[in-house]
């Protein structure tokens, strides 16, 4: 790829470099532009001039220089598209995934409308068969855009190797503003291998929405009224940096707080008020609950809160619950939105106390974590599931990654671990789609190259995703997953015995040595049935420097008690 600058057009409308490249070049040119530093892929003819731009063609190879964008070749199409949203999650720039024609394409469906679904931004760049032989029957000739209309922002094929520069920096522009979410594009192949000179894309900058003043003086206003509110942060806070102004919201206002997603850790672990772990009497005795950077869908019960009148506080309009009855709401730019808010507050004549409320949620929050102890210690065997999160949450760091992949066992996780840290805590979201585990260890540890990354894995889960340990110890990713292995699928299998007082099809082989599995791919790892022996083993876990599954046999008698079934 070369490119040029025109100063024949310097002065005019800026100055506008040219590049000349194949289609490749002026994808990941455009890519780059949007400040991307990895595209996650599984090998496809369809797709090669992407890769040769990547690694900055054979002079690069052969000079051993690395390429411009860093390349992690994965094991399943899906796992591709889980690393780059979960890496944009992490990073909080759009993800690149890069998927061949054809069923390369239809592999990464459910990791993209998991990118819908938690509003990830993202960008997939699909192979397609060539324009010049369209519908004579090409291999893998599948018009795919189609496929992708409900799940995406935009989803289109490209059509002239002039545009794929300006298509895909567009395509990262629109990825990247509220509602964030995924774009699909694809590129014919005789297309994306053409050469052609084109404008060098570049970053259009996107300006900060403010609220309507008017909706934040009526969020003010109930608050005013107020005497038990309660904020829910959700992961949109993260995702749109206003983790600092959420704090400093709840903070300056004493409004005790219900943490969601990516929001966890945006008011730490042992902040007085964090409410999480009271949220069901602070959902049922509140008056207000204003609800941030969350759509108000089953995991909040759909926005009814008892008798609270509801707030919700979205990036954009669109966000906007259309079902739950909105006392207000307000769409713009989190931190402006909620420094607005602050600022409001702070201008009220007679400010409010909410200390008692916030004490009484604080000794509620107190009791149920004293009520873990007998589980988080627990000796039984076959091991409690709690027993194992009684033996990490000691050894995690206060920046850890905790990754959660599969029903039960890692809604336990969701109970026990509390981050003290904004944007640690990866979970799948709302489309609760098994299968984002080791795509989500992969991204996290590239995000976070010193962080300790734990992926807690359930045994049927696992079988979704494990064989990508391979990405792992091929680009030498050394994380720490935790298995609780109790040889069924806990969460299908308990709630169909309630339902039908028999269950089928939810039995997985029993004490699976998933462990081995691990090693044979090259990494390492042991079983654990001992619940004294599950603390050393996350020791030796930890010092590995390798891929190490702690594969705890647990006891699958234990359910999860469920206040929800999400529908
Ligand atoms: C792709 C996908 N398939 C099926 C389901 C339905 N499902 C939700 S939880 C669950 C059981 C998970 O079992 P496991 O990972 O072993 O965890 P456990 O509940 O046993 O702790 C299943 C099958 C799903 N959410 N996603
Ligand atoms: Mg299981």
């Amino acid at each position: 790829m070369t490119a040029t600058g025109t100063d024949d057009l310097a002065g005019f409308a800026g100055e506008q470099e040219q590049l000349e490249g194949h289609g490749g070049d002026h994808a990941v040119a455009a890519a780059l532009a949007h400040g991307v530093d990895t595209m996650f892929t599984l090998s496809g003819a369809h797709v090669f001039p992407l890769y040769d731009a990547a690694v900055g063609g054979k002079a690069a190879i052969d000079a051993g220089t690395p390429g411009p964008m860093r390349l992690v070749d994965v094991r399943h199409e899906q796992t591709a598209v889980f690393a780059a949203e979960g890496y944009a999650k992490l990073t909080r720039t759009p993800g690149l995934a890069v998927l061949t024609a054809g069923p390369g394409v239809t592999n990464g469906v459910s990791a993209v409308t998991t990118a819908h679904f938690n509003s990830t931004p993202l960008v997939v760049i699909g192979g397609r068969a060539p324009d010049y032989r369209w519908g004579s029957g090409a291999l893998q000739e599948l018009d795919q855009p189609p496929l992708f209309a409900g799940i995406t922002k935009s989803a289109g094929t490209i059509h002239d190797p002039a545009d794929i520069g300006a298509r895909v920096a567009d395509g990262f522009t629109l990825a990247g503003a509220p509602r964030r979410g995924p774009v699909f594009l694809d590129v014919p192949m005789d297309i994306l291998y053409s050469r052609a000179t084109s404008t060098l894309p570049v970053r259009a900058a996107v300006a900060p929405v403010d609220p309507d003043p008017a909706d934040v003086e009526q969020l003010v206003s109930l608050l005013a009224e107020s005497q038990r509110p309660v904020l829910v942060i959700g992961g949109e806070v993260w995702a749109d940096r206003a983790e600092h102004a959420a704090a400093e919201f709840a903070t300056t206002t004493g409004i005790p707080v219900v943490a969601n997603g990516m929001g966890r850790g945006v008011v730490p672990a042992g902040d007085p008020l964090l409410a999480t772990r009271a949220r069901s009497v602070a959902f049922s005795e509140a008056d207000l609950v204003i609800v941030v950077g969350t759509p108000l869908d089953f995991r909040l019960g759909y926005g009814v809160f008892g008798e609270a009148q509801v707030a919700h506080v979205v990036g954009s309009s669109e966000q906007l619950s259309r079902t739950a009855t909105l006392a207000a709401g307000a769409a713009g730019d989190l931190t402006r939105t909620l420094g607005a808010l602050r600022t409001g507050w702070e201008a009220l004549l007679r400010r409010p106390s909410y200390d008692e409320w916030a004490t009484r949620l604080g000794e509620a929050s107190a009791a149920a974590r004293a009520g873990d102890s007998d589980v988080l210690a627990s000796s039984a065997t076959p091991v409690h599931p709690g027993r194992i999160y009684g033996e990490l949450l000691p050894r995690l760091a206060d920046d850890a990654v905790v990754i959660g992949d599969g029903g039960d066992f890692v809604s336990f996780a969701g109970r026990y671990v509390e981050p003290r840290t904004a944007g640690c805590w990866l979970d799948p979201g709302p489309y609760g789609c098994l299968g984002t585990g080791l795509g989500y260890a992969i991204a996290a540890r590239l995000a976070r190259p010193s962080a300790q990354v734990v992926l807690l894995l359930g045994d049927g889960a696992a079988g979704m995703s494990l064989m990508d340990v391979d990405t792992l110890v091929r680009h030498r990713l050394p994380v720490v997953m935790v298995m609780g292995n109790n040889g069924i699928w806990a969460l299908e299998k308990h709630p169909m015995r309630f339902l039908y007082q028999y269950d089928v099809v939810a039995d997985l082989q029993q004490a699976t040595r998933y462990d081995e599995v691990v090693r044979a791919l090259g990494g390492a790892g042991e079983t654990v049935t001992d619940p004294a022996e599950v603390g050393p083993a996350l020791d030796r876990a930890f010092e590995a420097g390798v891929p190490y599954l702690v594969n705890v046999i647990t006891d699958p008698a234990v359910a999860y008690p469920r206040s929800t079934t999400g529908v």
